[in-house]
């Protein structure tokens, strides 16, 4: 599969992060890059149109004075707290789907950590075949490579730690902290914010990969979506009025999912559920479950060890939940 490799526009703006509050001579990054200075000189214009601010100085050189709010891998990987979630990122400006594009990554070998963003996708997918709303340049849509040791039916437990991830992400960046809903839903005053797909390859009894995709509404107008989409969807601007910044929020995005993915490593799924239970709103809900054509009703008790949901039903039956769709009934 082909990868695409960073342009010249993307090694200049590396070397001048690089060298951030310095001036780097044309004939300097001319020499590093083996280009011409007028070539340089072009690049920085590209760099200028696509909102970066930079300075100038004939005889003394460029220097970086501010970046815009771009998801490209330069963008994200300069100031990047983590290991190795995020350490190699695939950024387009459109694409089908980040989690299409991840999971042929992953077949092809792709490391732990491989990322794939995009600011926009043409067939940003939901789960069970539905649609995930994706206009370009606002929100956040992310695909992780994982590469667990589980097995299959443990897999969904990865989906539930993604949530508490993303739920800390969003608090920390946003000083909004959503509630989780079980299974993969956030929400922050009953309408969703954020979903997650995961999606996964496996042998009978072993896990190959993990692509966990997560999509994340920040600055979108909810009034620009399909009207039935807009009536359960919400965005942090459509909640606090402010234009948030996406790339901050994407690199504490994989620096919560690093931490949480690294405690399930070393302590089991027991420490995932105390942080999900205590974020979530469903514990005492009266509920309703449907997954294919099979509905049922009862309170919502929590998660058993595995990430099953418990569910309460009237008859005071208790039933293990492994999938489905939860509607709040009061
Ligand atoms: C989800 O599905 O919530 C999973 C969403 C995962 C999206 C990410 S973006 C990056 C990666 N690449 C992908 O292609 N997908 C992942 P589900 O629980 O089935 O919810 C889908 C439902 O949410 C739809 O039927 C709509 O009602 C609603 N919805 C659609 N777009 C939305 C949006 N942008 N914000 C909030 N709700 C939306």
């Amino acid at each position: 599969m082909k990868v695409e490799q960073p342009t010249f526009d993307e090694k200049i703006l590396k070397l001048l992060k690089e060298n951030r509050g310095v001036y780097t001579s044309g004939v300097e990054i001319g020499k590093n890059l083996d280009l011409s200075r007028t070539a340089v000189w072009k690049h920085m214009g590209n760099l200028r149109k696509a909102g970066y601010e930079i300075d100038a100085i004939p005889n003394l050189g460029y220097r970086l004075l501010s970046s815009p709010d771009l998801m490209t891998s330069a963008e994200i990987e300069s100031g990047l707290k983590t290991k190795y979630i995020g350490k190699k990122i695939h950024a387009f400006s459109l694409t089908d789907s980040t989690n299409t594009k991840a999971f042929e990554l992953a077949l092809h070998g792709a490391p732990e950590g491989t990322v794939i963003v995009a600011e926009g996708q043409r067939k940003g997918k939901g789960r069970l075949g539905r649609k995930w709303e994706s206009p370009k340049g606002v929100n956040v849509y992310a695909s992780i490579v994982l590469r667990p040791k589980i097995a299959p039916s443990s897999a969904s437990q990865i989906t539930l730690l993604a949530a508490v991830a993303t739920a800390r992400a969003i608090e920390k960046a946003t000083k909004i902290l959503p509630d989780i809903k079980w299974p993969n839903d956030l929400l922050i005053r009953n309408r969703k914010v954020a979903g997650i797909l995961m999606e996964l390859d496996s042998e009978a009894d072993m896990v190959n990969f993990i692509v966990l995709g997560i999509g994340i509404d920040i600055n979108m107008d909810i009034n620009s979506l399909p009207p039935d989409v807009a009536k359960v969807a919400t965005s942090i601007k459509n909640e606090t009025g402010r234009t948030i910044e996406r790339v901050p929020l994407v690199q504490e995005l994989f620096r919560q999912l690093e931490k949480w993915y690294e405690i399930f490593k070393a302590d089991g799924f027991g420490p995932i559920i105390t942080e999900w239970e205590r974020l979530s709103i469903m514990a005492g809900k009266y509920i309703r479950v449907s997954f294919l054509k099979e509905t049922k009703e009862g309170v919502a008790l929590g998660l058993d060890t595995d990430g099953a949901l418990l569910l309460r039903l009237p008859t005071g039956r208790i039933e293990r939940v492994v999938a489905g769709d939860v509607t709040m009934v009061r």
